[in-house]
């Protein structure tokens, strides 16, 4: 008789692998969109079940609105997730693996990296709090340096978020944080982020689509109003890093008045055209 752990492992093993497959079988087409969802530890229930929803939200926005083929979406969260059936665990191997498997995506092509959990500064690195062994902004930096597509946006939507903002940015890639270097505490970014990246009235300028900026602008109100109502002391103040000097603002929809970040942002658009160009 065998016995059940190991028919338990062996299934669990065969699910990863054909998780990597599937990533990997189907590398981006021309022009197209790859993205990989990070879900690190919670520190509470309620926690968790609010980053559920974000990923639970985020995976059919990216599927059904922005286009992105099944196979080029990887999606990796902890064991305690309610999304854990349908997703691979979010082990810093694992997101090496996904990040690989990603990582041939064609020069035109452009690959959404979403982090969303716990994390901490030491020593000047942001650590992800992951399963097993944390992942440094380091490790992402590496990986992120080995992924072919011309285009980067990086979403940490986490404590401490712009201590990586510096060493992620480069040409061609946008880098939003949650949280500046100091703010220690949980962050609710996607829960505002996700729905914005949707909603038809954040199209400010009329030109009928969503950008990356106009939705990070209704993001930092919607966080604005959430702890004024509350009468809170914000705790999280999102910031946004596209112009390549690893400074992030706080205001980057004023870029055509004070220059510096929000340009390369207010030209990203997650959906596409209705000819299926991304410009
Ligand atoms: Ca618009
Ligand atoms: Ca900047």
């Amino acid at each position: 008789m065998i016995a059940k752990p190991f028919i338990t492992c062996f299934w669990t093993c065969m699910a990863m692998f054909l998780l990597f497959v599937g990533a990997g079988a189907a590398q981006c087409a021309r022009g197209d969109t790859c993205a990989l969802i990070v879900s690190g530890i919670a520190k509470d229930p309620s926690e968790r079940a609010a980053e559920d929803r974000v990923v639970n939200e985020l995976r059919p926005y990216l599927l059904d609105k922005a286009g992105v083929e099944p196979n080029r979406l990887v999606v990796l969260v902890p064991e305690d997730s309610s999304c854990r059936d349908s997703a691979g665990q979010s082990t810093a191997d694992n997101i090496s693996h996904a990040m690989e498997a990603l990582a041939a995506a064609a020069p035109q092509d452009r690959f959404v990296f979403y982090y969303i959990g716990q994390a901490n500064a030491v020593a000047g690195k942001l650590r992800f709090n992951l399963p097993g062994p944390d992942g440094t902004h380091e490790d992402l930096g590496a990986w992120l340096a080995d992924v072919k597509a011309g285009e980067k946006l990086v979403v940490l939507d986490c404590p401490c978020a712009a201590v990586a903002a510096k060493p992620l940015s480069g040409p061609n890639r946008v880098i939003v944080c949650a949280s500046t270097e100091k703010q220690a505490y949980g962050t609710r970014f996607g829960v505002h982020f996700v729905p914005a990246l949707a909603r038809t009235e954040n199209d400010s300028n009329h030109d009928g689509r969503i950008s990356l900026l106009e939705a990070f602008a209704a993001t930092a109100r919607g966080i604005e109003q959430w702890y004024a109502q509350r009468q809170l002391l914000p705790t999280e103040s999102p910031c946004l890093e596209d112009d390549g000097d690893g400074v992030p603002s706080e205001r980057p929809w004023r870029y055509e008045i004070n220059g510096g970040d929000g340009r390369r942002a207010a030209g990203w658009f997650l959906t596409p055209l209705p000819g299926g160009d991304n410009g």
